[in-house]
């Protein structure tokens, strides 16, 4: 990375040689260039670790090494050789501290020991394990209730880890579990489960050789899942359409050489991705995927024979859709209708039609009816429960999916609660918990005061920065179980604790010998992670160890055998077979190569709703701002970060280099608004309880819809109102802020 600032429009196809050039770079900035790479050798391999990138599946547990930059970049930063030690931690108050920006603290290195927060002097000082356990145990047990302590869990938490962490709070007493899906696929889980009966997406990976036709929905593969890169390319080549659908012309979902193909590589140009690219006007998605529908409707190209079998509520759904007028959805998507009408032809042309959406499409006000429109679009064409279709949500977090499974959400339902205390011998807390977004306004408002984070970065990946920092800095305690230094451990509470715990590519040895933890991906397959560094640090402890010692240390009736259970993680997916559905016989299956697979019913066709049928849902278009002045901006992510943490300040494919204050804009707007490429601006945002504003971004000319906006979080979560999110699912509506723009002060 150069320290010049640049930005020059990225002609080249994504991966190719600078996929490898900016890989290389990545190990030799942590400088494990050796270690690294025979790291990543074992990165989604049969005996290897699952990597902390994302949630794609792995092709092939016998394939060799499949290549991903960002898989390099999250590995690289994870077993990097710098520490963060109780010496650095002397030399440097919070204070200073808070005014390093994000990509400095990543830039730290591991957490090598727990800390405390000593307020005298304003830093952190080292603490042994037990006393730190003993300090969360008896903030807990001086609660007035369990209610007011919240327990956040990051998606790359294992699901052993997992499992012990929702069962450890519940059986303190709550089910106040927050976690980072809050404020990502949510919108995704309600709207299926609702219409189709299962919150996941029903396609594997085999289905994307049978695909004719892919469409793309409000993600950036290229930078955020390249290993789908691979999947599209294949699926190109063999002829089947691609179809994106983005306010950005994102490089990644263009064109793509594969690093490891040779032809790729000496050629140079790669293998064209989108065969269509659409790009409708920010939360324009839902009147895309009605206009879709109206014209399958319209077109007499229902398949009636899965919509009787399997459906209810079409006849309504219809008439509503042939009553919708096409200017109404011309304006809400801002693509013309003739556009609409070709999407819509490439759609009846596929056999077998794939949806995939990402953070594009969930983080809006309307994303749950978004998403069951498009859920609607397969059903009426019958494209799920058969090769090569069905819905696709693509998950972030590499284990966000299982985490879920493994019962960390806020409404768990009774049946889940019954087996639980049933095996472990409690009787479980039955009122529904705080979200992530309940959760804060519950600390702003002294109903919450202990904060447990197992993993991310709380402080810096939620909306609303200012009030949400004020909230954690009301409480009594915070604590977070951490791999590297980051913004919420400056942002504390009364009393504050950092817990340094293993990552995933390294050796975690308990009682019984080393361990292997087990994950689940996007596509529901369940395998082995087992990593094989030595720790970063001897004082490091896994987090089903920490989990444990703190059970032990807080609850003093529980009948459940912590120590025992973290000897052996055998013991807890025994346990974990007694009380989740699918997981029978769960350690043998899991030690097949490449895993088991959960079933989802509808790739049968079953559809356990209320109706025992899959349901069609009509939504009004339409809640769009209406004053001229405001523009609606996404927060979106750079090729050199991993949510909040942030690796380099270049984002490769968009031709930033050296900065990440910028706003990228329309000729459209700039001209209209009076502003000129490369000026600075302040963005504010306008709500009703009044205005927030971030400073000093620099506009870059785009190639966008006018009114949209585009910058990098979270840089620009002090934008998003903390009651700005989806109806339903409240994830933050990071997608779509209401903004105006100011010439910078002094620019
Ligand atoms: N390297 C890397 N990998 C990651 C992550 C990371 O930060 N770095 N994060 C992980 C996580 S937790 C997640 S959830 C995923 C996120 O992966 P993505 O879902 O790809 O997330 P974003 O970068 O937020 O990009 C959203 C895309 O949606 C588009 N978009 C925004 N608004 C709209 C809209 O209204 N309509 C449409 N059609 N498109 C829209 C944006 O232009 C952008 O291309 O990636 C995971 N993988
Ligand atoms: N404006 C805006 N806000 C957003 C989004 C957006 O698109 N726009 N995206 C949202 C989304 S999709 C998500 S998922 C959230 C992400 O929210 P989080 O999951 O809370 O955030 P991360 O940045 O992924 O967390 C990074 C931290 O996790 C810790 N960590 C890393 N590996 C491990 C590990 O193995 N164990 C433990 N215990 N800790 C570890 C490190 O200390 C690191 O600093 O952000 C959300 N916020
Ligand atoms: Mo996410």
């Amino acid at each position: 990375m150069s320290d010049k600032k640049t930005i020059e429009h990225y002609l080249k196809p994504a991966g190719g040689w600078d996929a490898l050039r900016s890989s290389w770079q990545a190990l030799r900035d942590q400088q494990v260039v050796v270690k690294g790479a025979s790291t990543l050798l074992r990165a989604n391999q049969p005996r290897g670790f699952d990597c902390p990138g994302c949630a794609w599946p792995d092709r092939n547990a016998h394939s060799t090494f499949e290549f991903c930059e960002n898989g390099v970049k999250a590995v690289a930063n994870e077993s990097t050789s710098k520490r963060v030690t109780p010496a650095f931690f002397e030399q440097h108050t919070l204070a200073w501290l808070d005014e390093r920006d994000d990509h400095f603290l990543e830039a730290q290195g591991r957490l090598t020991e727990p800390m405390v927060y000593d307020a005298a002097h304003d830093r952190y000082r080292p603490i042994a394990w037990d006393d730190a356990f003993a300090m969360i145990a008896q903030a807990l047990n001086a609660l007035a209730s369990p209610d007011e302590a919240v327990f956040y869990t990051s998606g790359r938490t294992s699901n052993e880890a997992a499992f012990l962490y929702q069962l450890f709070v519940r059986e303190f007493g709550t089910n106040n579990l927050p976690d980072c899906s809050n404020m990502c696929h949510e919108a995704s889980g309600v709207a299926l489960t609702e219409q189709l009966g299962s919150g996941k997406g029903s396609v594997t990976l085999e289905d994307f050789e049978h695909a004719r036709a892919i469409f793309s929905f409000g993600q950036n593969p290229g930078t955020n899942h390249p290993r789908m890169l691979g999947e599209l390319r294949s699926a190109a080549k063999r002829g089947c359409r691609i179809v994106a659908f983005n306010p950005l012309r994102e490089r990644g979902l263009e064109r793509f050489a594969n690093p490891q193909s040779p032809a790729d590589m000496l050629g140079g140009a790669g293998t064209q991705l989108a065969s269509e690219y659409y790009q409708p006007r920010i939360g324009g998605d839902l009147a895309v995927a009605t206009a879709l529908c109206k014209v399958v409707i319209e077109s007499g190209a229902v398949d009636r024979e899965f919509v009787d079998a399997h459906t209810h509520g079409y006849d309504d759904f219809a008439d509503t859709l042939r009553a919708t007028g096409w200017d109404e959805l011309e304006r809400e998507s801002g693509l013309s209708r003739s556009d609409l009408e070709q999407a819509a032809r490439t759609y009846l042309d596929s056999t077998a039609t794939i949806l995939c959406w990402g953070m594009g499409i969930t983080q809006h006000t309307r994303s749950v009816a978004t998403i069951q429109m498009l859920a609607n679009l397969l059903l009426l064409r019958g494209n799920i429960g058969k090769p090569g279709a069905g819905p696709c949500p693509v998950r972030g977090h590499s284990n966000v999916q299982g985490d879920r499974t493994m019962g960390i959400y806020e409404q768990p339902s009774p049946a889940f609660l019954d087996r639980l205390g049933a095996v472990f011998d409690f009787v479980p807390p039955r009122a529904h918990g705080y979200d992530t977004v309940a959760a804060i306004e519950a600390m702003h408002d002294g109903r919450a005061k202990v904060f447990f984070a197992m993993g991310g970065n709380f402080a810096a990946a939620t909306p609303d920065t200012a009030l949400t920092h004020e909230a954690l800095r009301r409480c009594e305690l915070t604590v977070h179980v951490s791999t590297k230094l980051n913004r919420s451990h400056l942002v504390h509470g009364r009393n504050a604790l950092i817990l340094p715990c293993l990552g995933r590519t390294e050796i975690d040895l308990q009682a019984d010998g080393p361990q292997a933890v087990t994950v689940e991906d996007s596509m529901s397959m369940v395998h082995l992670s087992s990593g094989m560094n030595p720790p970063a640090s001897e004082q490091l402890m896994s987090e089903p160890a920490i989990i444990a010692r703190l059970a032990e240390a807080t609850l003093t009736t529980s009948r459940t055998p912590w120590r025992w259970l973290v000897e052996d993680y055998d013991r807890v997916r025994d346990r974990i077979a007694q009380v989740i559905d699918g997981f029978d016989d769960f350690n043998a299956r899991v030690r097949t190569d490449g895993g088991f697979h959960l079933h989802h019913p509808g790739r049968e066709r079953a559809f356990p709703t209320s109706t025992g049928k899959a349901g069609f849902f009509a939504h009004r278009l339409g809640d769009r701002a209406t004053r001229e002045d405001v523009l609606q901006l996404m927060t979106v992510r750079s090729h050199d970060q991993y949510n909040t943490t942030v690796y380099g300040l270049d984002d490769r494919y968009r031709g930033v280099h050296g900065l990440r204050r910028v706003c990228f804009i329309s000729a459209a707007d700039l001209s209209r608004l009076g502003l000129r490429d490369g000026e600075h601006v302040d963005i504010t945002s306008v709500w009703h309880d009044g205005e927030r504003t971030v400073r000093d971004f620099r506009l870059v000319e785009y190639d966008i819809p006018p009114g949209c906006l585009a910058s990098y979080f979270p840089e620009t979560n002090p934008l998003v109102p903390l009651d700005h999110h989806a109806e339903r699912a409240r994830t933050p509506a990071s997608k779509s802020i209401p903004v105006t723009l100011r010439r910078s002060a002094g620019a």
